[in-house]
């Protein structure tokens, strides 16, 4: 490599500015040995120093006159100084210290613990006894809104369940001064109200929105005697609360009276009319007395929609009657299937006036839906069905109890039943708003047995 390279030396030195990788490139001829450091040195004449470089493959021209005189030697090319480094920034600003390492993590949170566990379910409670859903009213939107007060008595809890199933559960809301039971807080709305509080009485029938208020809060006429003070508040104040927030709301109120509302002096041995003498001698009856002219004072004088019914004695299987002089025709029932003996507190010939429950609620039902303009004045009617005395009751329940015995051992209320018709005469509520009874004596008996039998006595 190096003989090769001497020949071409001349060449080499010709050449001016050769990267020194060619020059190392042994490609060209050359070898690494090549002595590239400093500048290269010319010694062809200026053509060639000024040309192009002229690598290996060419060379000097033979037949050429002699050199001229070797130029004087360029200076050597003053090596390029090296290029001086800009000036270095003052002070160049010192690099932020490198930032602290971050802490060391913290070791990775333990899981959380797991919740306690949920203490074991109690067993299911059995479903509640739903009484069957009312069918929804075909005229629901128009359904009134309606209070019953007294709702827990008699014929409350039973009229309560007549109303709903015709205008909607939600619709009747019943109304009492006690606790109801379980059953009855079930059936529907209820709420507490003390007729005897007016606010109170007022609150119930303004926050339900009340359009139609039945009347039912009243001592019946053996426990009004036994406590006449108390059958005054109930019956007569109680009942002008009623009658005036009706007056205030513009209700449409019922208030049933009774075959008590007459008296000694009322005719009582033919049927006794609608409109006659009433000297009763209970204040039961003097109370009931009161309801009917001031229902109708308010009819007259402010227009009021007063309306009333005198019931007789009403039976219904729930010996709940609630103190009254007609009671022995529902305890009889009891004590005859219980026992199968009864002590009446009535002659056997002591005749009243009675009802089946299911007639009385169509006597209810029927004046409080009668057209307004239908009932024309006559805003109180008597209602009746049959009559009879505890001895023909007797005779009928034997029929379903053959070995039954009465005795009769007349008390207080014997003097009360002895003021009382002994039959009404209801031709005008019969002609005027269509009433009619359905239960005679043998279906009422057999009724009453067999309901009695049914949800009454233990299997
Ligand atoms: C009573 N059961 O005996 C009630 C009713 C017609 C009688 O008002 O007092």
């Amino acid at each position: 490599m190096t003989s090769s390279f001497n020949r071409l030396r001349p060449l080499v030195k010709c050449a001016k500015n050769i990267r020194p990788s060619i020059l190392k490139d042994s490609s060209w001829g050359f070898s690494s040995q090549a002595d590239n450091s400093g500048p290269l040195k010319s010694s062809c004449p200026p053509s060639f120093v000024s040309s192009p470089p002229i690598l290996a493959s060419s060379r000097c021209p033979p037949t050429k006159p002699p050199c001229p005189p070797p130029a004087p030697k360029c200076p050597p090319t003053p090596s390029c100084p090296p290029p001086t480094p800009p000036p270095c920034p003052p002070n160049p600003p010192r690099c932020p210290p490198p930032p602290a390492c971050p802490p060391p993590c913290p070791p990775p949170c333990p899981p959380p613990c797991p919740p306690p566990c949920p203490p074991p379910c109690p067993p299911p409670c059995p479903p509640p006894k739903c009484p069957p859903p009312c069918p929804p009213s075909n005229n629901f939107q128009e359904s009134p809104r309606i209070l019953i007060t007294g709702s827990l008595g008699q014929l409350g809890v039973e009229f309560a369940r007549v109303l709903r199933h015709k205008y909607g559960r939600d619709n009747v809301i019943m109304s009492d001064i006690l606790k109801p039971s379980r059953e009855v807080a079930e059936s529907g709305p209820y709420v507490f109200a003390d007729i005897l509080d007016f606010k109170c009485l007022q609150d119930a029938v303004v926050t339900n929105r009340i359009d139609w208020l039945i009347h039912f809060s009243a001592l019946l006429s053996a426990i009004g005697e036994q406590n006449v003070p108390l059958a005054v508040r109930v019956n007569i104040e109680g009942l002008h609360n009623a009658m005036e927030l009706a007056k205030q709301y513009k209700l449409r109120i019922m208030v049933p009276s009774t075959i008590g509302a007459f008296g000694p002096d009322s005719p009582r041995d033919i049927p006794t009319p609608n409109f006659t003498i009433q000297r009763p001698r209970t204040i039961y009856g003097v109370s009931k007395v009161h309801a009917e002219l001031l229902g109708e004072y308010y009819y007259h004088r402010f227009g009021l929609d007063f309306r009333c019914v005198r019931l007789p004695g009403i039976i219904s299987p729930d010996p709940q009657t609630g103190g009254g002089t007609t009671d022995y025709a529902v305890a009889i029932f009891h004590e005859a299937l219980a026992k199968g003996h009864y002590s009446c507190y009535l002659r056997p010939d002591t005749r009243m006036p009675m009802m089946y429950i299911e007639d009385c609620m169509r006597a209810l039902l029927g004046i409080m839906e009668a057209p307004n303009d239908t009932l024309c004045d006559v805003r109180t009617y008597n209602v009746a069905a049959i009559s009879f005395t505890p001895e023909e009751l007797t005779e009928a329940i034997k029929k379903h109890v053959p070995n039954l015995t009465v005795d009769y051992k007349p008390d207080s209320r014997q003097f009360i039943a002895d003021t009382w018709p002994t039959i009404l005469d209801d031709s005008l509520a019969r002609k005027i708003w269509g009433w009619s009874h359905d239960y005679d004596m043998d279906k009422m008996v057999e009724v009453m047995v067999e309901n009695i039998k049914k949800h009454f006595m233990d299997k």
